[in-house]
């Protein structure tokens, strides 16, 4: 018999999956109101779920456990079930078991969902069938499908850590920044996690700029200077126009993507090494680059409005992808208000408040960090702000034109569901 842990999307897409299968499990979850206990009940997909408090009787008769990523590994159930020797295994390592095409892995603390996104577009611009999934939102299982000919996997360090066994015909680690320190014991078990994809892959994309990714030699490299060999992917600089170049090849004008900021360059040549890897076609994969219009949420131009230019990068959830919107912002305006705030991760935000000052007009903040966050700046101006339409409200009124980005470095669920909701909400309020 196999425990199911957790009925939110991992969870309801495993029960589902299983009962196809005909495989005997219970399930459970340590809320007695989780999110998606309507629809398992409605679909009458397996024995009434155990909801509550977890007891280690839960894990009587169990050969396997199937657990949700945002359960941590340091929860009693998996200590339990680890001394018992039961494996407790993610979803992804489940469905790799029945995965027939190949699998493209995509990892790091920032750009995931872009490169994954690029990836399946470009895939897709082959004439090929593509399924997208994983952290970016479709739990992996609800993508199986007989007819697909390639799958791309967004991939979390938490999904990661339940992984043992899984085959990527191709994988990158983008980059690896302090994220989500309150699941590791320190900075390194996460970057830990992180490289532990490239033990499952057969090809190896490596971002040559990012210190904590080992360079492995057989691997295909990016990066944003000249390249190195005649494989790898990276840019030049010539009479101040900057170009994407495979090897010494010339393949695009930056300025004409439609995506802007340095951060966006990296994720774009890990996307053309990542489709070099599996045999995409390269001037296909330059159409698809073209005409990318990035994802929601991520430094998504909204519009102009009585001269101020709106940018919605509500997925920006830690300092690094903060820092990295506003250099893009920095770049193009001189007149910037940035607002921020929510629940504050276990970062050191000293750099994110210096760049602030030096470049940041005005600060408008929201959420629980906010009077801590306002402590550090000094010579920005700062308000504060209890909703995200009188946020959007004090900061329209301080600029006749330049920029209003709303870019938290911060979690939202302070004050939104997620950062969906709060981006929704920043694009609402702007409206009126
Ligand atoms: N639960 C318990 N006990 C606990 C913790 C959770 O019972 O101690 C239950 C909750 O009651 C709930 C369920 O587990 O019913 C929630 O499971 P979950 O938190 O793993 O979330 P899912 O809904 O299954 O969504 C997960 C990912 N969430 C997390 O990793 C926290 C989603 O990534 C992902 O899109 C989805 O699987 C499909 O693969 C979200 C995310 O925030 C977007 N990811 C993090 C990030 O990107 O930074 C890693
Ligand atoms: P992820 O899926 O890893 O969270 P996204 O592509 O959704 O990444 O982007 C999340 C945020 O991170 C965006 O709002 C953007 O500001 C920032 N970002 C995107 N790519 C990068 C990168 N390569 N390095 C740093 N920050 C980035």
């Amino acid at each position: 018999m196999k425990l199911v842990l957790g009925l939110g999307d991992t969870g309801l897409s495993i029960a589902r999956f299983l009962s196809k299968q005909h495989i005997a499990y219970r399930l459970a979850d340590s809320r007695i109101q989780p999110p998606f206990l309507s629809d398992y009940l409605a679909e009458s997909l397996g024995s009434e779920p155990i909801l509550g408090d977890w007891m280690p009787t839960l894990l009587n008769d169990i050969d396997e456990v199937f657990i949700s990523p945002g359960i941590a590994q340091t929860q009693a159930i998996v200590v339990w079930a680890r001394e018992r020797g039961i494996p407790v295994t993610s979803d992804i390592e489940l469905f790799s078991r029945y995965a027939a095409a190949p699998i493209i892995g995509i990892t790091g603390s920032n750009g995931k969902s872009t490169v994954t996104q690029l990836l399946g577009e470009m895939i897709t611009n082959e004439g090929k069938k593509v399924a997208i999934g994983g952290n970016i939102g479709k739990p992996a299982l609800d993508c199986l499908d007989d007819d697909i000919e390639y799958y791309v996997l967004e991939l979390s360090s938490y999904q990661l850590d339940y992984t043992q066994n899984l085959n990527l015909l191709a994988g990158v680690v983008l980059n690896i920044t302090p994220d989500h320190l309150d699941r590791y014991a320190s900075f390194d078990e996460y970057i830990d996690s992180k490289l532990s994809l490239y033990q499952h892959c057969q090809h190896l994309v490596v971002n040559i700029d990012e210190s904590l990714v080992p360079k492995k030699g057989s691997a295909k490299h990016f990066g944003v200077d000249m390249p190195k060999q005649s494989t790898d992917f990276g840019t030049v600089t010539c009479h101040d126009s900057c170009y994407f170049l495979k090897g010494d090849d010339v393949l695009m004008y930056v300025g004409d993507m439609q995506l802007i900021g340095e951060h966006n360059v990296t994720n774009v040549l890990a996307t053309l090494a990542l489709g070099d890897q599996i045999g995409l076609n390269t001037d296909l994969m330059v159409e698809s680059v073209k005409s990318f219009k990035g994802l929601e949420h991520r430094l998504e131009w909204v519009v102009k409005k009585q001269g101020v230019d709106y940018y919605n990068d509500s997925k920006a959830t830690n300092v690094v992808s903060t820092i990295k919107a506003l250099n893009a912002l920095i770049d193009r305006h001189e007149n910037i208000v940035l607002i921020a705030g929510g629940i504050a991760k276990q970062e050191d935000y000293s750099e994110l408040l210096e760049l602030i000052d030096q470049d940041v007009s005005s600060v408008v903040l929201i959420g629980q960090s906010a009077q801590a966050l306002g402590m550090g700046i000094k010579k920005s101006s700062v308000s504060y702000a209890d909703s995200m339409d009188e946020a959007v409200s004090l900061a329209s009124d301080m600029l006749n034109d330049g920029v209003v980005v709303l870019s938290p470095a911060c979690a939202s669920f302070d004050m939104f569901d997620n950062f969906e909701d709060r981006g929704r909400a920043f694009k609402q309020a702007i409206a009126g």
